[in-house]
């Protein structure tokens, strides 16, 4: 064989192999093609016979018994090399088959006819042949049935090669449906058994699905709402806020997240995380998907820990007694309001005090009558003070405040009215509470707010040195 026909038989075989033919058992449609020819042509012997690579198979014969010969005696591989009707008249006589094993002796073949079968690839498979014993010719009617009954040969092994691919299709589809089953199996359940809630509705907003968790939550039935929009299910001004965020969503391509504190079935109010995003459908239209979380714990927690920490920071700045600020908070105060004051040239001024006798009240009247005497003094501070003051409690009986856009004359003025609220108040047991006050204001030399709160200690240990229940105006601003 030469190179072309080594390629062209290689073809030849895979469209043989394809045909998925050989070595199949009996079938009667070509058995009666290999009768009908055979009658026809008045011959003892007829085959459908396919050509592998180094034997021929006979799919159907007549006037045979082996069901397979080797190539090396094949006419049939003759007959294919060509297109047409292959005829050989007396093969005793022709060179290239007197030496065949089938000529010389046992079945003695003398006249042969073969019809090429093709393959709608245009190879050629095998033949449909009549076989005689005797040499011999055929009439041109005898010629043109071999050619039909070929012809119908063809016809049956392309039928039995759609079924075959058909039913390749059908084996492809059933697989798929079944992967398809399960999938939507695995995602029903994953809806089923999702802790969170989970819905789905169409672009006209009717529920199409719901989890239990859904129906759980609004407490309804499996399929109560199956079908209907919130209008027909919620109450309006909700239905309206959910449509409108709906169209919202089913508008663009993003997952739209919500905190909502909402009423569930059994009557508590209930936080929740929703997500809503649409699912966009291979026939262009789109359904909004609906995910929510119960936050209720988280949020709880959240709560009672910013609850905590307003607690705590309240622990941390102010006085637990008397509920004013403390030292801390105080010293804070002045340093960043001192600063202020002195960058724009603001009037500023301290009031630094300390109650008269006070360990003497404490040992008379008790440590109770003690306290109620600072909340008292406190709870006039504060009354006092006008918003950006600070009046804090800095010692055990000592307080300080703060007196912002305020000059000396200001703080003697402040001083002198809480004195006289303090005359017209009871604090408790031990009569009349007294302070005494050092007053110390900003000038153009204080260097630094401690240095203030210095000059005030210095004015109050005066006020107390002449005799207490008295303020001192430190000497720094005495002139004013
Ligand atoms: P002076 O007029 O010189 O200021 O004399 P004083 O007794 O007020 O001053 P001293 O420093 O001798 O005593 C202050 C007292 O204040 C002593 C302390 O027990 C009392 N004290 C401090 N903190 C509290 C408190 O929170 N409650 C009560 N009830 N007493 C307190
Ligand atoms: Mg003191
Ligand atoms: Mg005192």
């Amino acid at each position: 064989m030469n190179t072309i026909e080594e390629t062209n038989e290689k073809g030849r075989l895979e469209a043989l192999f394809s045909l998925d033919i050989l070595d199949t058992p009996e079938e009667p449609e070509y058995d009666e093609l290999v009768r009908l020819a055979a009658q026809i042509c008045g011959t003892p012997i007829s085959t459908v016979t396919l050509v592998d690579a180094d034997r021929q198979w006979f799919k159907a014969s007549v006037g045979l018994t082996v069901r397979e010969t080797p190539r090396n005696v094949s006419f049939c591989s003759h007959a294919i090399r060509q297109p047409g009707l292959f005829v050989v008249e007396n093969a005793a006589r022709d060179p290239r088959f007197q030496e065949f094993s089938n000529v010389t002796s046992a079945p003695g073949i003398r006249f042969y006819a073969g019809m090429p079968i093709e393959t709608p690839s245009g190879h050629r498979v095998g033949a449909l042949c009549v076989i005689d014993t005797a040499p011999r010719t055929l009439t041109e009617s005898q010629k043109d049935a071999l050619i039909i009954l070929a012809r119908q040969v063809r016809g049956r092994m392309e039928l039995r090669a759609k079924k075959r691919s058909l039913e390749t299709a059908l084996e492809h589809n059933r697989q798929l449906t079944a992967e398809l089953r399960s999938q939507s199996m695995i995602f029903q359940s994953f809806v089923k058994k999702n802790p969170n809630i989970c819905f789905f509705k169409s672009e006209d907003g009717k529920y199409l699905a719901y989890n239990a968790r859904f129906a759980e939550l609004f407490g309804i039935d499996k399929q109560a709402w199956l079908g209907k929009t919130d209008h027909q299910v919620r109450p309006q001004a909700v239905a309206d806020e959910a449509r409108r965020l709906d169209l919202e969503v089913l508008a663009q391509d993003e997952v739209n997240v919500t905190i909502r504190h909402l009423q569930n079935a059994a009557g508590d109010m209930v936080w929740h995380k929703a997500f809503k995003f649409p699912i966009r459908l291979s026939d262009g239209t789109s359904i909004l998907a609906g995910v929510a979380i119960d936050i209720t714990r988280e949020m709880e927690k959240e709560q009672a820990l910013s609850e905590a920490n307003v607690r705590l920071e309240q622990l941390a700045t102010t006085d637990a007694l008397t509920g004013l600020y403390n030292r801390r908070i105080f010293e804070q105060r002045m340093a960043a309001d001192f600063a202020i004051a002195r960058r724009n040239g603001l009037l500023f001024s301290i009031v630094a005090m300390d109650i008269d006798n006070f360990k003497k009240r404490n040992d008379t009247y008790g440590h109770a009558a003690g306290d109620e005497a600072l909340r008292a003094l406190a709870k006039l501070l504060l009354r006092s003070v006008r918003a950006g003051d600070v009046a804090a409690r800095v010692g055990g009986e000592e307080f300080s405040v703060l007196l912002a856009t305020t000059d000396t004359a200001g703080a003697k003025v402040f001083t002198t009215r809480l004195q006289a609220m303090l005359r017209a108040t009871d604090c408790g047991p031990g009569g009349e509470l007294t302070v005494s006050i050092g007053i110390a204001s900003l000038t153009a030399s204080t260097s630094n707010w401690e240095e203030l709160v210095i000059h005030a200690d210095d004015a109050l240990y005066q006020a107390k040195r002449a005799g207490k229940n008295r303020f001192v105006v430190s000497p720094e601003n005495a002139s004013s």
